[in-house]
């Protein structure tokens, strides 16, 4: 996959997709987002490929939003589609049949924190920074900020960084459970892989089906998210992947996944 502005490498059943556009701070413009959305589908479909992550290059930023120079001149109609773009990738990603890994090596700001957010769960380098800082451009979150940041941090929190537009680092992120964990800088790669590589060992299908066991069942009353579990959980039962993992147990050896 060759791409302008990202990087797509594939080793060892995890593939880590860099937005490369260093001299933008990996902003994200049309061009970008685009890119993005072809190469997780592309991995999704990929059968070597059990894990994804996300990260930017250099060491100052994540994404540092979306690319201002790029919005400056949008006029509502150019500015909503540019909006329902970004929405239709991160959506991709969050649905994506594979998990997604943000590693965030510096700021995640706007568009950037809202594609961190968009990710399974995130890591972040000591030296990231995160906020929604729109506010101070006169405008909104658009890439899904103001629905995601709430569900994940709550709804007092999640306002009082749409409204102040302030960045926090990484520690006071981890706090309020916006990121999973942080790590030096110079182990975040290697923090992402390794855990990329132990889901890599799963079964592939349970995994994928966790996935939509916790994003779908969100979206439900308790009790129907229970009974839709009950529906995947019976689901794993037509897979060779089950067999194959509870004869491994009673047998006492490791299990091999072949995700079908
Ligand atoms: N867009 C475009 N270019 C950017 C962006 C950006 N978001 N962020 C940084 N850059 C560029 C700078 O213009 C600069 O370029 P140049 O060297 O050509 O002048 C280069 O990256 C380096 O940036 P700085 O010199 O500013 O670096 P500093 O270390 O001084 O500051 C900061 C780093 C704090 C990250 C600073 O660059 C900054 O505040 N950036 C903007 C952050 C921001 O406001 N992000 C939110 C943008 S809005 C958004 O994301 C909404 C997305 C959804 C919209 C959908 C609806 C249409």
């Amino acid at each position: 996959m060759e791409f302008e502005n990202l990087l797509v490498e594939r080793s060892d059943g995890v593939a880590i997709v860099t937005i490369n556009r260093p001299k933008a701070l990996n902003a994200l413009n049309a061009g970008t987002l685009e890119e993005l959305l072809s190469a997780v589908t592309n991995l999704e479909k990929d059968e070597q490929v059990k894990a994804i992550i996300l990260t930017g290059s250099g060491s100052k930023a994540f994404v540092a939003g979306g690319d201002i120079s790029f919005m400056q001149s949008l006029q509502p109609i150019a500015a909503r589609e540019f909006a329902h773009l970004g929405q239709k990738v991160f959506g991709v990603i969050e649905a994506l049949a594979k998990p997604v890994i943000a590693a965030v090596n510096g700021f995640a700001l706007g568009g950037g924190c809202e594609l961190a957010m968009a990710c399974d769960f995130r890591l972040a380098g000591e030296n990231a920074r995160f906020g929604q800082p729109e506010v101070n451009l006169g405008v909104i979150p658009g890439f899904g900020g103001s629905q995601r940041l709430p569900r994940l941090v709550g709804k007092g929190r999640a306002k009082e960084l749409l409204f102040t537009g302030d960045l926090i680092d990484s520690r006071e992120a981890w706090r309020i459970g916006l990121v999973n964990r942080v790590v030096p800088q110079e182990a975040l790669l290697a923090t992402a892989r390794e855990i990329a590589r132990k889901i890599a060992d799963k079964g592939p299908l349970a995994v994928r089906l966790c996935k939509h066991a916790v994003n779908n069942g969100l979206e439900m009353e308790s009790e129907k998210g229970c009974a839709y579990e009950a529906e995947l959980f019976a689901l794993c039962f037509a897979t060779e992947d089950r067999a194959e993992g509870m004869r491994a147990f009673i047998e006492k050896r490791p299990a091999t996944f072949l995700g079908r």
